[in-house]
């Protein structure tokens, strides 16, 4: 079993493009991997607990409670407006979750990993965490990305993470807990020199922080807002579900084939605390998750007074938000799945540039694609009467689009395995744009015309075809509804059935009668904004 999540998210606001993308990279590989023939189990969901919740909701002079759930609807809404094929749904505030988290604390409790002490320090009440040393700068400060810092003194529970950072070194070492891309293993390892010495603060004390998990063992605390939102992982995979409880089988689903999750959140959060938690609970090496972590979609910025270009992250704090239900509203759901797998290397940061989107998904695919697909159609109907007969002609302009359509059987899981999900599409535009090469050379317009060359149009239609029926099978993990759309108009619902292993020239056999053609990419016209 595939178990793949992403990030849960703060519904302290409205969700944006950071979101949107990990969504989509993730049912990417969620159906790419199903489309392999993988059972997968794709979780996603929301972190209602949290004083960012708390802040927001008295800056709205709202509950909390009642912003979490108006908020939530518009996270769920997104992965309905963006096509996310997720499995579960995780809310922090779920009681079957409260309940996973109340038994692990009560479990680390008793085994004499959580313990109470009074600390003194300064605190971000932006990360709503306490800050030491190793957090300031080389002037001694406390930089920006931490935001308001106050002095505080107080008594909390800590987890003792110091007692596993050895462990954890060799894990990471030794990619018992892997960490794609691989780049990014020696920014964790020197994270983990910086947490040897400290242990995780995991309370808030009431009197300041209500909105929380409550302390099964003490109940002037709730629990620290990352230390219930990790476990989601688990809980809502069924660790630890009640008899009869409808969560999924915990042993089937774990270990997780990826966490997919941000870069700003790998680091301590996913690479450090996640793990220690996780073997503090007497997790092995064996059981541990796999990391995915992504970069930054930033947005261009242009210096007022030199002109200069540069890029900031996109955050709901800088206000320079891309709001993807105003996107998809604008362009469709296609365009915009296509553009955030398409114009991002994974690992890597990209800028949003809205007319790249245009132009990318224009030109590969309502030109590259439609027009193939379109002209094949037309021309198999006109010409052949909608039927796919049988042909003897061969020649080497036919070979050399099968010859590219082997090749990109090879090329495209192949990029697909090392998650490069634009090399994937890359390789599938080169191929469509062989074909449309080869539509122009052979002329099946002129071929129509001499009744003497019929069997060397019935082949050229066919490879037309052909390659129409591999490009929607290959596209159905990235634009679901267009791919789907595709074999439609082939009149070949049996692709959607297909496996990958399945994939091999001659999806669409002599006697295939194929429907009208209709746009599937309409061409995105520009308006004025
Ligand atoms: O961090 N580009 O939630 P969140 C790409 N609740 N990805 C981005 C992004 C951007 N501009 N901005 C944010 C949290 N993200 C916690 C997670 S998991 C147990 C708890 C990504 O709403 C970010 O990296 O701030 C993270 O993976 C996800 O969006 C949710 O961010």
């Amino acid at each position: 079993m595939i178990f793949l999540t992403t990030a849960i998210d703060y519904p302290n606001g409205s969700p944006h493009i950071g979101h949107a993308y990990e969504k989509v990279l993730t049912d990417v590989l969620a159906r790419y991997h199903r489309l392999c023939g993988e059972e997968v189990y794709f979780l996603t969901g929301v972190d209602q607990h949290g004083q960012k919740m708390v802040q927001t909701a008295e800056k709205e002079g709202v509950n909390v409670a009642t912003l979490a759930k108006k908020n939530t609807k518009k996270f769920l809404k997104l992965l309905d407006a963006l096509d996310i094929s997720n499995d579960g749904w995780a809310e922090t505030t779920d009681d079957r979750h409260k309940a996973c988290v109340s038994q692990i604390l009560t479990a680390l409790h008793e085994k004499g990993q959580l313990y109470k002490k009074s600390y003194s320090g300064y605190y971000s009440i932006r990360q709503e965490q306490f800050l030491t040393d190793q957090e300031r700068d080389e002037n001694g400060n406390f930089g920006p990305e931490w935001g308001e810092v106050e002095a505080r003194e107080e008594e909390n529970w800590y987890f003792k993470l110091s007692e596993h950072t050895t462990w954890l070194r060799e894990a990471v070492e030794s990619d018992a807990l892997g960490i794609v891309p691989a780049f990014r293993k020696s920014e964790v390892l020197n994270a983990i020199g910086k947490a040897e010495s400290t242990d995780l603060c995991i309370s808030r004390p009431k009197e300041r922080l209500s909105w929380g998990i409550p302390l099964p063992f003490d109940p002037d605390f709730v629990t620290y807002v990352w230390f219930d939102a990790l476990i989601n992982y688990i809980s809502f995979a069924g660790y630890l579900k009640e008899e009869g409880s409808e969560l999924p089988d915990f042993d089937k689903l774990w270990p997780a084939h990826f966490h997919i999750i941000g870069k700003d959140i790998m680091v301590p959060a996913h690479a450090i605390y996640w793990p220690c938690m996780l073997h503090a609970m007497g997790f092995e090496n064996a059981q541990m998750p796999n990391l995915l972590v992504h970069g930054w979609w930033n947005v261009k910025k242009k210096d007022s007074a030199t002109g200069e270009e540069s890029s900031e992250k996109m955050s709901k704090s800088l206000g320079n938000i891309v709001d993807p239900m105003e996107l998809v509203d604008t362009v469709g759901t296609d365009a915009v799945r296509y553009y955030l797998a398409r114009d991002i290397a994974t690992g890597k940061d990209s800028d949003f540039d809205p007319e790249r989107l245009f132009v990318l998904f224009n030109s590969e695919m309502a030109n590259g694609l439609g027009n193939l697909l379109n002209r094949s159609l037309n021309m198999t109907k006109a010409s052949l009467g909608a039927e796919l007969v049988a042909y003897e002609h061969d020649d080497e302009e036919c070979q050399l689009v099968r010859n590219s359509h082997a090749s990109l059987l090879k090329t495209f899981p192949e990029k697909m395995a090392e998650i490069d999900l634009r090399g994937a599409l890359e390789a599938l535009v080169s191929f469509i744009t062989d074909v449309n090469t080869f539509a122009e050379r052979t002329k099946p317009w002129e071929l129509k015309k001499d009744e003497a060359k019929r069997d060397q149009l019935t082949a050229v239609l066919h490879h037309m075809c052909e390659a129409c029926a591999l490009a929607s099978v290959l596209l159905q993990p990235f634009v679901p509804a267009a791919a789907a759309k595709m074999q439609g108009q082939l009149n070949a619902p049996h692709l959607a059935d297909l496996k990958f292993a399945d994939l091999k020239w001659g999806l669409l056999p002599a006697g295939q009668t194929i429907n009208k053609p209709k746009p599937v990419f309409p061409r995105l016209q520009k308006s004025d904004e």
